[in-house]
């Protein structure tokens, strides 16, 4: 093995020992954001009491297909798991191409947001690269896998009782009903020491922090809202499932203690849903009396705020919320079922603005149908609320999700067009027949030029960079936007 692939292997290597060596991948690709990949690691947490688990993060790492591919061979895994976001499956049918050349005996498994979406694509999509897909949530049905596997018992009396397992019976691609865990304190914590927070680059959710290291953590799982371009439902429920406030404080404590981490960063879909629940996580972090800062760079409902919570939230160190606000076209925000009215926006964003938190708003252009003049009422809009930073994204449409069915009932896209794209947040993927790609090009530096070349807004970002490295983090972040 050549010393870089040992290095990687032995700071990521392994926790546990056991009959069967397992790896999962966090795979490479284009991001802004390196973070620990939280879902590896509750997986991890399943099955490390009775197998050796190691987490390569090959973003993290800036693995080629081909390191990795060494990597699983030299280490001698049995099983090898990757996270499929839709943007990473062609490096990930790359990836796993290799390691079946190198170690044809590895059992290889996909799962993730894309299989869980697309069960039947993923495997097509894949073929003999791999050999299950995995959908949903997999606390409760990657263990049992990973018996299955142990036991050889790999045929369909084995198989088709794994919860989210999708394999193939003599050439038919089975796909096995998903669960979702309900008791959420029951999975344990993620595991963190195979993926500590120091050792990860400050390349933040968001691009911004106040201290570091910083642990992103998700609270809650699920979310009840019906916006027609978000695939949260599918992924994590409609019913918001709730972690014990006891088990979060409990995570808090070790990060803090442990690890020294000094931010969190909550990237549930909606975690201020439940206010109680979010009344009491403030009085309990304040009991606990240790100093971290937190913020929300994934993003809270607006209407899910008031001003007595907001000022509860700053007391108890949270600094800056962002807001999926999507547009500021009262057609489009309708069309897209997002629930919410232009005018309450802009009356929720004053009160947070009133609180002093540094506020983040996404917005999405692009939409089906959308016309020139909507978007820019958005960029408008945008310029005339309170905030201190804007994403401005090109509308994709995810797998699964109702824009991306409507498009296909339409002929708009084909079935198969999540395989064709490597969507990502720089990827322009899709083009209403309203609008052209030039415009939608445009529009998006318009948008950012209006709103980033204004004093309050210029100085706001200078005086949040941390250090030279972070401000070439945020040129070398700002020209990928630009170029995009
Ligand atoms: C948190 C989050 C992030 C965080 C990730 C935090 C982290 N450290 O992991 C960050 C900020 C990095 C992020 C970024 C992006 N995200 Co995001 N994100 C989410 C969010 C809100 C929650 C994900 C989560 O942590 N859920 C809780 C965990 C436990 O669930 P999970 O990740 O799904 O993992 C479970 C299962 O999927 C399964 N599983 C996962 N991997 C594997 C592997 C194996 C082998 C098995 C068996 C099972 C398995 O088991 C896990 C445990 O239960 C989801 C929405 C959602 N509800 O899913 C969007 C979501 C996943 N993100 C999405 C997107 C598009 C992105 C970006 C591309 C956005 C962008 N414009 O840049 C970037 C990608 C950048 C990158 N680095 O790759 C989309 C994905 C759509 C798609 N089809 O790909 C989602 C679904 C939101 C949406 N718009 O609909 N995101
Ligand atoms: S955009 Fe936000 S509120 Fe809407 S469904 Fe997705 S997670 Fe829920």
């Amino acid at each position: 093995m050549d010393s870089r692939r040992s290095d990687v292997l032995s700071a990521t290597i392994v926790s546990g020992r056991g009959p069967l060596k397992i790896l999962l991948i966090k795979p490479n690709g284009i991001a802004d954001e390196i973070i620990p990949p939280l879902s590896l690691g509750w997986l991890a947490t399943q099955v490390r009491n009775r197998h050796a688990v190691t987490i390569l993060d090959a973003l993290k790492e800036g693995l080629s297909s081909g390191e990795i591919a060494h990597i699983a061979a030299d280490g001698c895994f049995d099983i090898v798991g990757f996270q499929a976001w839709s943007k990473d499956i062609h490096e990930i049918k790359r990836t796993a191409s290799q390691i079946r050349n190198n170690r044809p005996e590895s059992k290889i498994i996909v799962g993730g947001i894309h299989p869980t979406m697309l069960p039947e694509g993923t495997m097509r999509f894949f073929g003999e690269a791999i050999d299950f897909g995995f959908r949903g949530e997999g606390e409760i049905g990657f263990p049992l896998f990973v018996e299955a596997v142990g036991s050889k018992n790999l045929d369909s009396s084995g198989l088709s009782g794994i919860p989210g397992l999708i394999w193939r019976d003599t050439g038919e691609i089975r796909v096995n009903e998903n669960a979702f865990s309900e008791d959420l304190d029951s999975i344990g914590l993620p595991a963190w020491d195979l993926m500590p927070p120091a050792s990860y680059p400050r390349t933040p959710h968001g691009a911004f922090y106040r201290n570091f290291p910083i642990a992103p953590i998700v609270v809650t799982r699920g979310c009840p809202f019906p916006c027609t371009f978000c695939s949260a439902k599918e992924a994590s429920g409609a019913r918001l499932r709730k972690r014990s406030l006891d088990n979060v404080l409990e995570e808090l404590l070790l990060h803090y203690h442990r690890f020294g981490v000094r931010e969190f960063q909550i990237e549930d879909d909606n975690f201020t849903l439940d206010r109680d629940y979010v009344e009491q996580f403030c009085r309990g972090l304040q009991k606990k009396e240790i100093q971290m800062t937190w913020s929300f760079p994934n993003g809270v409902r607006l209407d899910t705020l008031d001003s007595s919570i907001l000022k509860l939230m700053k007391t108890s160190g949270c600094y800056a919320l962002n807001f999926g606000i999507e547009s500021g076209s009262p057609r489009i925000l309708e069309m897209v079922n997002k629930k919410m009215t232009v005018e309450k926006i802009a009356q929720q964003l004053h009160i947070a603005h009133e609180a002093g938190f540094e506020l983040g708003g996404f917005f999405i252009i692009g939409f089906p149908t959308e016309t020139r003049e909507e978007i820019e009422q958005t960029i408008d809009f945008a310029c005339s609320l309170p905030l201190d930073r804007i994403g401005v994204f090109y509308f994709q449409p995810f797998p699964g999700t109702p824009l991306y069915k409507l498009l296909v009932s339409q002929g708009e896209i084909p079935e198969d067009w999540a395989e064709r794209q490597q969507a990502s947040l720089h990827t322009l993927t899709y083009v209403s027949p309203t609008l052209t790609e030039k415009m939608l090009r445009s529009c998006q530096r318009e948008m950012l030029r209006r709103f980033y070349a204004r004093p309050r807004q210029i100085l706001g970002l200078m005086g949040q960079i941390k250090s030279p490295s972070h401000f070439y983090y945020m040129v070398k972040r700002s020209l990928r936007w630009m170029k995009a």
